[in-house]
């Protein structure tokens, strides 16, 4: 049978191999005859066609050339502009319409092309993947083995050569690390089912997930599913298929050390921590506790780790988990969150007082606490859907959470204007839709999907448009970089008087600059004696532009300007 099997694969990749064939041999002549035609055209340059390469018009990439912003390279903490990838939506290297490891080693440029003098590539200091595992989902979410790269993905092999090329331009890379659930298809949901229908409570795997048993009172509040063959349910509070892990049996523990060993043996620089505040569901004591005992003994042998957990929930959760490991910020976050608020025409020094709280709230809680900022992710609608990018909220909204304090996160398509919400299908697949490359990427929508319309130019088309937000989000991140202090250092919240122009000051290893913001249609002039000794305009971004005369900055509307 399987003789048989291989022969018919065999044939079919023949067929296939020799459809693509005939398909090349069409289209040759076509192309040639085309370059022939238009020999002119910049936007379609053909390398093979093209022997005179120095005179010859290079591709349209807007290339940043202010002096003042090329040759930064990160410092070597953790306050990095990082780039959340729904890995199965961002770039399909083997035409089966699902991102994998290969597609993003083969976008490494867009993201960080390791020349911090090119003004070329997005130049983003650190990745989140999400999780990578094999897991029967699209999301990989629910993991059947922590050791084994999803087969859609990649292999072991495809992971350290993305790791050694993060490393070789200076990205840190995470991992997604969901371990409060695995797969029902887990080893070790398999075991633990064996274990209850053999009815042994000497099994190992016994007491490895969350039950409890017929005829006992169900813990309140959380869900639970029978168990075929057994007198018992198990905890899924998520879903059925994402049965939880039991944290009070040791065993359970000593394997989630395991996991993030290996990887971290590998090259690994850190962890995303999915579902944080669930591991002891209801019970944050438990929870906290948890985790600084897990990230204690992780952080004694790999002191550089950098992690970042999702504890979905106001500041005064977060703040009890900030002593075991950093927490993405969900109060600044979203359409209703101080970022967005703040980007319409908002009171900036309302925001800037509010991180300057927050900040001396979780200073020293940790080796490496800091602020960790977004505007969206893969759990929430698309950014450009409430923050318009025709009218500049969506520009300003960048500015005021990248020119900032801590490690802010940009959600993969965030800075081409992707669009995609939960919809009336009430799908989160809508809101991981396809990276839109406009050049013949093969990635597809997930299964599942809904979203009726996406933005019309890719990063191939923005990348050669010097007004895009593309090109927009590139120079933020240049000018963060150019300035470390913007990231870094003593936080000291401003506002402007009799207007929303507000910022902060912020002093790093003896450098302070000044970052305001205008949100407001119109220019506002501001004295900027009245903050320091500041006589030089480093930068400005914005639908605006920004002069320095003495101390009288004018600030354009909707822009940013960074003094020193
Ligand atoms: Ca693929
Ligand atoms: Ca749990």
């Amino acid at each position: 049978m399987k003789a048989i099997q291989k022969s018919v694969c065999a044939l079919l990749v023949i067929m296939l191999l020799s459809l693509c064939c005939a398909c090349g041999q069409k289209t040759d002549p076509s192309s040639n005859l085309a370059a022939t035609e238009a020999p002119q055209e910049p936007e379609a340059p053909q390398e093979t066609e093209a022997p005179q390469e120095t005179e010859a018009p290079q591709p349209g990439e807007y290339v940043i050339t202010d002096p003042n912003l090329l040759g930064s390279v990160p410092a070597p903490d953790n306050a990095r502009v990082f780039y959340e990838i729904f890995v199965g939506s961002f770039s399909d290297s083997n035409y089966n319409g699902i991102g994998d490891l290969r597609g993003i080693i083969n976008r490494f440029d867009y993201l960080n092309d390791g020349d911090p003098d090119s003004g070329k590539s997005l130049g983003i200091e650190g990745i989140w993947l999400t999780p990578i595992f094999s897991s029967p989902s699209y999301h990989k979410y629910d993991v059947a083995d922590y050791y084994k790269i999803d087969p859609q993905f990649g292999t072991q092999e495809d992971l350290d050569e993305l790791i050694a090329l993060c490393h070789a331009r200076d990205v840190k890379l995470i991992l997604d690390l969901p371990i409060n659930h695995t797969a029902r298809s887990n080893e070790w949901f398999g075991n633990f089912t064996s274990a209850h229908r053999n009815d042994d409570p000497t099994d190992p795997f016994y007491d490895f997930y969350c039950y409890y048993k017929q005829g006992e009172q169900a813990p309140a509040g959380r869900t639970f599913s029978a168990l075929s063959g057994t007198d018992i349910y198990y905890e899924c509070n998520f879903d059925g298929g994402m049965p939880e892990l039991n944290f009070e049996n040791p065993a359970v523990r000593e394997e989630c050390l395991k996991i993030a060993r290996y990887y971290l043996d590998r090259g690994v620089d850190g962890f995303r921590f999915d579902a944080a505040k669930y591991v002891y569901f209801g019970d944050h004591d438990a929870s906290v506790a948890y985790w600084q005992e897990y990230l204690d003994t992780l952080r004694a042998e790999y002191p550089e780790m950098y992690t970042v957990a999702e504890v979905w929930d106001g500041d005064g959760i977060t703040d009890r988990y900030y002593p075991a490991t950093n927490c993405f910020n969900f109060t600044t976050s979203q359409s209703g969150g101080l970022f967005a608020v703040a980007a319409k025409a908002g009171n900036v020094g309302k925001l800037t007082q509010y991180i300057e709280k927050y900040l001396a709230a979780v200073a020293g809680t940790n080796s490496d606490a800091m602020f960790v900022p977004f505007i969206a992710n893969h759990d929430t609608d698309r950014a450009a859907g409430f923050l318009s990018v025709d009218n500049g909220d969506m520009q300003m909204a960048a500015n005021l959470y990248i020119l900032g304090p801590g490690s802010p996160f940009i959600y993969y398509g965030e800075e081409l204007g992707m669009r995609g919400s939960r919809g009336g299908a009430n799908t989160d697949a809508n809101r991981r839709l396809a990276m839109v490359w406009g050049d013949g990427d093969t990635v597809k929508n997930p299964v599942g999907s809904t979203y009726p319309s996406q933005i019309e130019n890719g990063a191939e088309q923005q990348k050669t448009d010097a007004d895009s937000l593309y090109t927009y989000y590139k120079k933020l991140i240049m000018i963060r970089k150019a300035n470390p202090a913007i990231a870094r250092g003593a936080y000291k919240s401003v506002s402007v008087k009799g207007s929303n122009a507000g910022g902060f000051i912020s002093t790093y290893e003896g450098k302070t600059v000044l970052v305001l913001h205008n949100t407001s249609k119109t220019a506002q002039t501001i004295d900027v004696s009245l903050f320091g000794d500041f006589t030089e305009l480093r930068a400005f971004i914005g639908l605006g532009t920004a002069e320095l005369s003495g101390t009288t900055l004018t600030l354009g509307g909707q822009t940013s300007a960074v003094l020193g």
